[in-house]
């Protein structure tokens, strides 16, 4: 039989107490994998914003230059064109984090309301701590132009544990109090590589910093999902996994996911993560169906 909360109605809207964090991807680019150009003007980009607010994001992640592999560079000033006006817009209604690697534009998104700064070079802690806001520190190898070239390890785990302890120890010196770590899924990796990592989130968490974990789409799971044909699947085919992993990471203590699809994820949040919280929360809802 299945327990009494796995039924779920509506849920009260402070939910997020009771589970782990949801991180709702917004790029503002014309050319992000998943879905560069659907939010490239700015009022598109904020509606998408409060859809995923109203999915049930706790973190909307504003990014304005796409860091997929083979990417170009986007200068400081149409960076800040692309995410200020959003993150404005954005602040009032939710946590905004601002991805990006440039100093001056988490600088500038802070000052315009964001209270993260999610940074795939783990490199701007002295912003955060000069800002007074949180930071996401992430793994990668190599930069989006030759990080897919052939990235290697000798024990991918480790290293990435042992890099984004430094870097976060560094930070936790420099001031900043709130610090979270990130395997970097995608970024110089394999697909072996990645799902080492997955296999391996345990010693992430085993730092005692809390973890984000990004899967979401990314072309590991494409290739996973390939047919006969071995043709990778297209990133609009890549919701089971992307859910399947998230759904992993979650079970196996990560505080956050970064995903596209907030809904299906915030879903996933409530079963799993924290299960007696859950119980504590569901369990008082009538349960009507088998
Ligand atoms: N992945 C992407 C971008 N930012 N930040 C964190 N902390 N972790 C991630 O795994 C991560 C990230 C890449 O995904 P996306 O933003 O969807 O695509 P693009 O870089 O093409 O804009």
């Amino acid at each position: 039989m299945r327990p009494r909360w796995f039924t779920l109605g509506p849920m009260p809207a402070a939910d997020t107490q009771e589970r782990a964090l949801v991180m709702g991807i917004l790029n503002v680019t014309p050319d992000s994998f998943s879905d560069g150009g659907s939010w490239f003007e700015a009022d598109r980009a904020v509606a998408r914003g409060l859809e995923l607010i109203a999915e049930g994001a706790d973190v909307v992640d504003v990014g304005g230059e796409s860091t997929r592999p083979g990417a170009a560079e986007v200068p400081v000033e149409e960076e800040l064109r692309r995410v200020l006006p959003v993150v404005e817009a954005l602040s009032p209604h939710v946590r905004v984090s601002i991805d990006t690697t440039k100093e001056a534009v988490a600088e500038a998104a802070v000052l315009a309301g964001a209270t993260l700064v999610n940074d795939v070079s783990a490199t701007l802690w002295p912003v955060a701590a000069r800002c007074g806001v949180g930071w996401v520190a992430m793994h990668r190898q190599g930069t989006p132009t030759t990080m897919q070239d052939d990235p290697r390890y000798v024990d991918v785990v480790a290293e990435v544990r042992d890099l984004l302890v430094d870097r976060a120890a560094q930070a936790a010196g420099a001031g900043v109090g709130e610090i979270w770590i990130d395997p970097g899924i995608g970024f110089g990796k394999t697909v072996d590589h990645n799902l080492e990592l997955l296999a391996g989130l345990d010693a992430l968490v085993a730092t005692g910093y809390p973890v984000l974990v990004g899967t979401s789409r990314k072309g590991f799971l494409g290739a996973l999902a390939a047919g006969a044909d071995r043709v990778p699947a297209p990133a609009s085919d890549r919701l089971p996994g992307s859910l399947a992993t998230a759904t992993y990471a979650l079970a196996h203590g990560a505080g956050m996911v970064r995903v596209h699809d907030v809904a299906a994820t915030v879903q996933a949040a409530r079963l799993v993560g924290r299960p007696s919280a859950v119980t504590r929360t569901a369990g008082s809802m009538l349960d009507t169906e088998v």
